[in-house]
């Protein structure tokens, strides 16, 4: 009772206080922010926030629950649309409830003495006005007088990504494998560093959290059936516990859904043990312990976190794309809900996300949505990479075609492989990026990986004494895709003004400075895209673009498996430097960007870049570390982008001596490509010093430029010797050709070696690789030609019929290394087995077997020619299982065998002479 008293007496004490004051609204007055005693803990929480933005500018403001709205000075009312006192409000205030037909929408309206209503449409409407009217007065000091604004966001998800992953893989797992453990992730723990994040999240009015991870389920749930699944230990698992409720109860406050990721199918690592089971096999057919299991795992996991929804990757660890997806999803993963939604007694199911990753998404969709309703799809908007506002072709498509299901579509802004590590913040171009979703892509909804280092989270590459956060280096990324996700319809010239305000408050700079801060960060902002877009292998992170590329893969990019849908889908009309460079020769037209035109842009846009930011320079006066740090960046991407241009140039030249023959094409490119390497030094020398790496996937999956295995070729000083041994090469090959008594001009020809392997399938039949010979036991198809390496290889002779209806499996003993050679026919046909693709298959390279070795080397028939790859084995019993579809098995060779990776041409029609050999 007392305690009531004494309340009573504060709170009129305030109000006495605030109605005696001075009422005239620029005068710092005591401000009532009024809530209902019942009201929602969002708006709870806008409230609170708000009531800090106002003490900040000075006035005294402070938060009452009580069920009357009273009408007078110096009070903010703040309500959704279905509570009580909303009609009342509405009337008094004079909003039209027409206004709050939106989801997540408000209204505000203010008048003079510091009077304001708030409603929400929705409780999360009411906590964004609230907001609203934080950043007003946090603009400008005071609260607005005689204000009505009605907003609402145009998507309608609005998310980030944050991966439990890791740079390289843990011992004695798989890629994905991460349990949640505090050795792993102390971050997760972190939760002074949770609540900075969600700060950030709602600050930026993002709705959506998706957390990242292979199986994370064997970390934060139980199962009574299956005890031993669990894979931390019993002090562990309480602590994530603890974590995962703290986590989503907080985003909840902040209106923000956490979404869980995962994989499959992946199974923990004990429960793997236990059943002689691998934790996972892309070609392994769906098993009823696993599926049980992982039903069983997921009801666990809602019936815990109700407020949790999943999204859920069909793929990766699963063959390809088939029944088996629609299957797992609609026997697996929507009953395993269901059974938790069972156990809870409820029936308010929590969103689903399916992937369209490595699945046809919409097939699946078609079967699932008669069993489950609250369905969205998620799609990559340019890859692993961003390369366009323009996307266009056979993504475009599927884009177009799972929004059109009319459900929720998700753009997934996925790890920006080719952003890493510099620091990215073009307005500009995100803004038309997301207007490309709507237009383009016909969809609604936005999850936004981390800028940069998505696999070292929470940490920025930069080598500082403190290590930095991405979410405060980055900040203005998580900023610009946001505010364009509430609405990508701005103005682009207010926008101008709106970003170099930004900029002005984090470098305390004058408008001028801050304006030519944007501009850098806007010119500097081309650059990748275009590289990448236009010289690119893959839009994936097997290639890191910012630590460039060897000679032989911009001139022989389909040796390096070209991912032909970075120029068919992720970038505008154009040519591939190879194809440049034929149209050259041939005297034909050229169409759209060519690789000269980027060549000659990324040269301006860096030079307007390091104009920008010099200008700058001079008017920043507040954290000035950060900006030397992005001046460095500006400066890097300056000199990457001179890099590229003059190597390209020089590749333009040495391509023509493929047709000419004359080695004065040659001799043209020699200081192309020594300029190429000067850039490539200055670059080495910028970031020797600022960074720690450019990629932060530091594993075999990372190919281009160099093999990333071990974290190694991770840092420009590591690959500088590289270009610095390519050009030494080059120049001796060139002095080679000019002198014809040297017999180093051509490539050597070194063959593989048999090595004698016991094969244990039944009944093996052989081949040997020479002309006419038959490479499978029941089909004609007889060898036409093959490249000289393979000569002489002792094939495995197996069914064609069979490989295509059951895949291949093939078991042996050797008493030595041994890498199984396996042809894969150059064509794309359903019959026919489908290369390792680390674009869809993480696991494409667990035995080296992502890179082709010999690009055309056999010819069978009328078939298309074939690529041959290489499985790598230790010796003693060995078992290499592929998926369905026809291949050749070539032979069993000498692990230790280094033949020359190369194309050759065997098959090809106006194939020119193989040129790798002038830089290797
Ligand atoms: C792969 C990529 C992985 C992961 C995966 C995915 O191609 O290498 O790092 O991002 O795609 O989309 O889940």
């Amino acid at each position: 009772m007392r305690y009531f008293i004494y309340l009573c007496c504060t709170v009129l004490a305030f109000y006495g206080g605030s109605a005696s004051a001075d009422s005239s609204s620029d005068k710092k007055s005591n401000i009532a922010i009024v809530i209902s005693k019942d009201a929602h803990q969002r708006i709870q929480f806008g409230a609170e926030k708000l009531a800090e933005a106002l003490n900040k500018a000075g006035y005294k403001a402070r938060v009452q629950q009580q069920n009357k709205f009273p009408s007078r000075n110096n009070t903010i009312l703040i309500t959704e649309k279905s509570q009580a006192q909303a009609g009342q409000l509405l009337k008094q205030s004079g909003i039209a409830v027409a206004n709050l037909d939106h989801k997540e929408g408000f209204s505000i309206s203010t008048s003079s003495n510091n009077r304001a209503t708030i409603v929400g449409s929705d409780v999360t409407g009411a906590l964004y006005g609230c907001l609203e009217l934080v950043d007003q007065v946090n603009a400008t000091g005071k609260l607005p007088q005689n204000l009505t604004l009605n907003d609402h966001p145009e998507m309608v998800l609005r998310g980030t990504a944050i991966g439990l992953q890791k740079p390289t893989e843990l011992p004695g797992r798989g890629m994905y494998e991460y349990p949640y453990t505090p050795e792993d992730f102390p971050w997760f723990y972190d939760k002074e560093l949770w609540i900075q994040y969600l700060d950030m999240l709602v600050e930026n009015r993002y709705n959506s959290l998706y957390l990242w991870n292979g199986h994370p389920f064997s970390s934060l749930v139980k199962v009574k059936e299956y005890p031993y699944a669990l894979e931390v230990s019993e002090e562990t698992f309480k602590k994530n516990e603890e974590v995962f409720r703290f986590l989503t109860a907080e985003a909840d406050k902040r209106g923000i859904w956490v979404i869980q990721m995962f994989y499959n199918i992946i199974i923990p690592k004990p429960f793997a043990e236990k059943h002689g089971l691998a934790t996972q096999d892309r070609n392994r057919p769906i098993i009823p312990i696993i599926a049980d299991y992982t039903q069983k795992s997921i009801a666990a996991f809602v019936e815990k976190y109700p407020n949790v929804g999943l999204l859920v990757t069909l793929g990766e660890a699963m063959e390809g794309r088939g029944q088996d997806d629609v299957d797992w999803f609609t026997k697996t993963i929507i009953p395993g809900v269901k059974d938790g939604l069972k156990a809870l007694g409820t029936d308010i199911q929590p969103p689903i996300v399916l992937r369209a990753h490595d699945t046809d998404a919409d097939i699946v969709m078609k079967e699932s949505l008669p069993i489950y309703k609250n369905l969205y799809t998620m799609a990559k908007f340019n890859g692993e990479a961003l390369t366009t506002y323009t996307p266009r072709g056979s993504w475009a498509e599927l884009h177009r075609e799972l929004s059109r299901i009319g459900t929720v579509h998700v753009q997934n802004v996925h790890i920006l492989a080719n952003l890493e590590p510099f620091r990215y913040g073009s307005a500009d171009f995100i803004q038309k990026s997301v207007q490309a979703m709507h237009e383009i892509y016909e969809s609604n909804a936005i999850h936004v990986y981390p800028q940069a280092s998505y696999w070292d989270w929470p940490y920025a590459a930069d080598k500082a004494k403190n290590r930095l956060l991405q979410v405060e280096r980055d900040a203005i990324w998580y900023k610009a895709w946001a505010r364009y996700a509430w609405n990508s319809r701005r103005d682009r010239s207010k926008e101008v003004t709106y970003w170099s305000d930004q900029l002005a408050g984090t470098f305390g700079a004058t408008p001028q400075a801050a304006e030519n801060i944007l501009k850098a960060y806007e010119e500097t902002g081309e650059i990748a895209p275009k590289l990448l877009r236009r010289y690119g292998i893959t839009d994936g992170n097997r290639q890191t673009l910012t630590l460039g590329m060897t000679m032989t893969q911009l001139i022989n990019p389909f040796r390096y498996n070209l991912f032909t849908m970075l120029y068919e889908s992720e970038a505008p009309e154009g040519e591939m430097i190879i194809e440049y460079a034929e149209k050259e020769w041939n005297k034909q037209k050229h169409i759209g960007e060519t690789p000269v035109i980027v060549a000659e842009e990324v040269l301006v846009h860096g030079r307007k870049a390091i104009e920008a930011i010099e200008a700058a320079s001079a008017g920043v006066s507040k954290n000035k570390d950060e900006f030397e740090r992005l001046k460095n960046d500006v400066y890097s991407y300056n000199e990457l982008a001179a890099f590229f241009s003059a190597k390209v140039e020089a590749a333009l030249s040495i391509l023509r001596y493929k047709y000419s023959d004359d080695i004065s094409d040659l001799e043209r490119a020699l200081p192309l490509l020594e300029k190429s390497v000067v850039h490539y030094r200055k670059l080495a020398d910028l970031t020797k010093d600022t960074y720690l790496y450019a990629n932060s996937l530091q594993t075999k999956h990372r190919k281009i430029p160099m093999r990333g295995v071990d974290a190694t070729y991770k840092h420009w000083v590591e690959v500088l010797p590289v270009y610095e041994k390519e050009l030494e090469h080059f120049r001796r090959s060139i002095d080679s050709l000019k002198n014809p008594s040297n017999n180093k001009a051509t490539a050597k020809v070194i063959r593989y070696r048999n090595v004698p392997v016991t094969v244990l399938n039944k009944r093996p039949e052989y081949f040997t690789v020479e002309k006419n010979a038959k490479v499978y036991s029941d089909t004609t198809l007889k060898i036409e030609e093959f490249a000289s390496e393979i000569a002489g290889l002792k094939g495995l002779k197996l069914s064609k019929r069979d490989q295509i209806k059951n895949g291949t499996t093939i078991e042996f003993t050797s008493a030595q290394p041994v890498k199984v050679l396996v042809g894969f026919f150059n064509e794309k046909n359903p019959g026919l087995l489908t290369p390792p693709d680390l674009e869809h298959d993480v696991s494409a390279n667990d035995f080296g077997q992502s890179e082709i070795k010999i690009a055309n080397a056999l010819l069978a028939s009328s078939f298309a020619p074939v690529n041959i790859h290489s499985y790598s084995f230790p010796k003693g019993r060995n078992k290499l299982t592929l998926a369905k579809g026809a291949c050749v098995i070539v032979g069993f060779v000498d692990a230790n065998d280094q033949v020359r990776l190369y194309d050759a041409g065997i098959g090809v029609k106006g194939y020119k002479k193989d040129i790798d050999w002038l830089f290797e």
